[in-house]
């Protein structure tokens, strides 16, 4: 549906080649407006990195553009950039396009990467929060009235402490008892309790935007997503040229895609330890549609930070195998944990803000999973089997129990 010319805005997608956002990018466009494209592609060079390609085909950002266009979209153009470093280009780049909106997707985002190494920990942190510094020093500097809409993570409230409480959509009011007897009332960012490097540099995210919202009125709406499942969307699957990444491999592969793509292959499906641990979901279409909710409901100056929890479901990773082997018939296997992290946790979230403001949830139905597995029986062929295991370990402990099996 195009928007109204006075809703139309200039959007900056930043990390627009990746996996969340060129379907935003897409959807963005189609839905009326106008759209660049920045990234510096270094998703695709860990690819290379690793020794690894996304299961299904993707073309290159030029093809991408090009092929979206032929297709009757709404042309979008491409700046390569390194937002982390590129300081002086991000300001430029702000001052000519004076966009309404900057979307932030531009972070290295798998939690098994941050922890390889120290190499991989320091990049992870260089990366992520200088990338979200400069945007926000460059809006600052640029005295543009910019909309940023991050993308952080649910990662940020922890997994295991909130013992049967709901998540609320970022603050928490706490009452402090006071020495005479009565009680302060505050109402706090609820407190962070990260599970890995990446995660860690969520919340980091987090006291940035507090500060600079804070301290000079920047519109920021973060959302704290889940964990995000299936390929395509209606518009990538417009053209093959189009089609969305599909990683499954132990670093970038994402819980229920892999278990999708593994029982596509005839390969036990890798839960770590009792499969006790309970995550949030949210399916390609649905983050697709938030983030564009976000964008055309955007704070006022005098908004603190706008947190939305984007997540439709929560499910327990037992519970997901059993599911994906119930409808295709796989094998589960409990393997030794990589990751420190609570044995099993509970998590009841609240998702009010977005559902009011017009999120139809997708709920995870067996013809999407059977769509999933699909997509993965297509292009089993390119799947690499060496590249399934979760190899790296939060910890020594971790690894040593990984490497006797
Ligand atoms: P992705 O790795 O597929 O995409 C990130 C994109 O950003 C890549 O194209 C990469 O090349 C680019 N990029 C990274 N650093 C950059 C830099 N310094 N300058 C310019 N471009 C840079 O990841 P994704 O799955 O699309 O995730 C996008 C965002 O959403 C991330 O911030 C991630 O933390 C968040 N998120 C993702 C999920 C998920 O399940 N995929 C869930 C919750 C939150
Ligand atoms: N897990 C398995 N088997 C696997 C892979 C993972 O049992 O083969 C378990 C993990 O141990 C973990 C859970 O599944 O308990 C989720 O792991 P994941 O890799 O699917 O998700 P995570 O590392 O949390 O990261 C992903 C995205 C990240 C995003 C986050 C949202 O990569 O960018 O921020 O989901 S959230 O989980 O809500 O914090």
């Amino acid at each position: 549906m195009l928007q109204s010319q006075e809703t139309v805005v200039k959007v900056l997608v930043l990390g627009g080649d990746g996996f969340c956002g060129w379907p935003c990018a897409v959807n963005l466009a189609e839905n009326g407006h106008d759209v660049v494209v920045v990234d510096n592609l270094s998703r695709r060079k860990i690819d290379l990195e690793l020794g690894v390609e996304s299961l299904t085909p993707i073309a290159g950002i030029g093809d991408r553009l090009e092929v979206w266009e032929q297709s009757g979209g709404r042309a979008m153009r491409f700046v390569s950039m390194d937002i982390a470093h590129d300081y002086d280009q991000l300001l430029g780049l702000l001052r000519s396009e004076q966009p309404g909106a900057v979307v932030h997707f531009a972070e290295q985002r798998a939690a098994p990467y941050s922890m390889k190494s120290s190499r991989n920990k320091r990049y992870t942190v260089d990366n992520n929060v200088n990338g979200t510094h400069n945007l926000l020093c460059a809006i600052v500097e640029s005295g543009l009235d910019i909309h940023i809409v991050h993308l952080g993570t649910m990662g940020v409230y922890g997994y295991g402490s909130h013992r049967g409480a709901t998540i609320p959509e970022g603050y928490l009011t706490v009452e402090v008892p006071q020495p005479d007897g009565t009680r302060f009332r505050e109402n706090i960012l609820h407190p962070t309790d990260p599970g890995s490097v990446y995660h860690m540099t969520k919340t980091l995210d987090q006291l940035l935007f507090f500060y600079y919202n804070k301290n000079d009125s920047i519109r920021i709406t973060d959302l704290h997503q889940g964990i995000v499942w299936g390929t395509n969307t209606e518009l990538t699957d417009r053209d093959p040229r189009l089609s969305n990444r599909f990683d499954y491999d132990g670093d970038y592969g994402t819980v229920l895609n892999r278990f999708l793509m593994q029982a596509a292959i005839g390969y036990p499906l890798s839960v770590h330890g009792t499969g006790g641990q309970t995550r949030a979901f949210i399916h390609i279409r649905d983050s697709v549609k938030c983030v564009q909710l976000a964008i055309e409901n955007p704070p006022t100056s005098t908004d603190k930070v706008k947190i939305f929890n984007q997540m439709t479901e929560s499910h327990r990773v037992k519970d997901l195998a059993e599911k994906v082997a119930a409808v295709t018939g796989a094998e589960i296997n409990f393997l030794p944990n990589p990751r420190k992290e609570a044995i099993e946790n509970d998590l009841i979230v609240d998702n009010r803000c977005l559902i009011d403001l017009g999120l139809k949830p997708t709920t995870l139905d067996d013809g999407l999973l059977a769509e999933v597995v699909d997509v993965a029986r297509r292009f089993a062929d390119r799947c690499d089997r060496r590249r399934i295991p979760c190899v790296s370990a939060w910890t020594q402990t971790q690894a040593k129990a990984v490497a006797a099996g």
